[in-house]
C-alpha cells in the first residue's frame, strides 16, 4: 500500500526528502547553498525547515530536522512517506563517526523508513586533510547495507561541490524507483 502511494507520489514528481545527520555536519548550510542563500548566517536547527526546489521537473520538499543528540528522538516523527533520506556526514569529524555510523544504521531498521534510498553527503569535502570517500564508506559500513538503494558523494556546502549532482541522483533514483516496483 505504501509503495503504491509513494508510488502515486512520484508520478506526480512531487518527492519528501529527509535531511539528516549529526549536528554540526552542515545540513542546514547545504540547503541553504542550495537555495543560493547567503551561507555565512546559520544558526543551530532546533525544529525543522522544509524548503521546497524545483529540480528537473520535479517539486523537491527537503525537511531539514536538527541534530542534537536531544533532539535525535525526535527524529522518528518525521519518517512517514520520505522518498529519499539525505544522511550527512561532516568529513572533519573522526572522533564522532562512530556515533554517526549508529545514528544511520538506527535509522536504517527503522520500518517506516523501509521503501526510501540513501544518499550519503560527505560534507565539508573542502577543508583539506579532511577523511576520503573511502574513510567514509568503511567508517559507516555503507557496503553493508542491504536494505535500501544508497549512493555516496563528496560535497561542500560552502563551494557548492556536488550539492546539484546530488539532487540529480535524488532525482533519477526516483525515475528508477517507478519502474522497479
Ligand atoms: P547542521 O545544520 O548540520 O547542524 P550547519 O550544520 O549547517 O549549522 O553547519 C555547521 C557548521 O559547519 C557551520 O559553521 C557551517 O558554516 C560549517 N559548514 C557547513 N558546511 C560546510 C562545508 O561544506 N565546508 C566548511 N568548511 N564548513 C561547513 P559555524 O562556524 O557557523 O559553526
Amino acid at each position: 500500500m505504501l509503495s503504491i502511494l509513494r508510488k502515486a507520489r512520484l508520478k506526480d514528481k512531487e518527492m519528501r526528502i529527509l535531511m539528516l545527520g549529526l549536528d554540526n555536519a552542515g545540513k542546514t548550510t547545504i540547503v541553504k547553498k542550495i537555495m543560493n542563500e547567503d551561507v555565512n548566517s546559520v544558526s543551530p536547527t532546533l525544529g525543522f525547515i522544509i524548503k521546497t526546489i524545483d529540480y528537473d521537473g520535479y517539486k523537491l520538499n527537503i525537511w531539514d530536522v536538527g541534530g542534537q543528540k536531544t533532539l535525535r528522538t525526535y527524529w522518528k516523527n518525521y519518517f512517514e512517506k520520505t522518498d529519499t533520506l539525505i544522511w550527512v556526514v561532516d568529513a572533519t569529524d573522526r572522533e564522532r563517526l562512530v556515533d554517526c555510523r549508529q545514528e544511520l544504521h538506527g535509522l536504517l531498521v527503522q520500518e517506516r523508513l523501509m521503501g526510501a534510498s540513501l544518499l550519503v553527503f560527505k560534507n565539508k569535502s573542502d577543508v583539506s586533510g579532511c577523511m576520503t570517500e573511502n574513510d567514509i564508506r568503511e567508517g559507516l559500513q555503507l557496503d553493508n547495507i542491504q536494505t535500501h538503494r544508497w549512493h555516496i558523494l563528496p560535497c561542500s556546502a560552502m563551494t557548492g561541490q556536488n550539492l546539484q549532482q546530488g539532487l540529480a541522483w535524488v532525482v533519477q533514483d526516483a525515475k528508477d524507483r517507478l519502474f522497479l516496483y
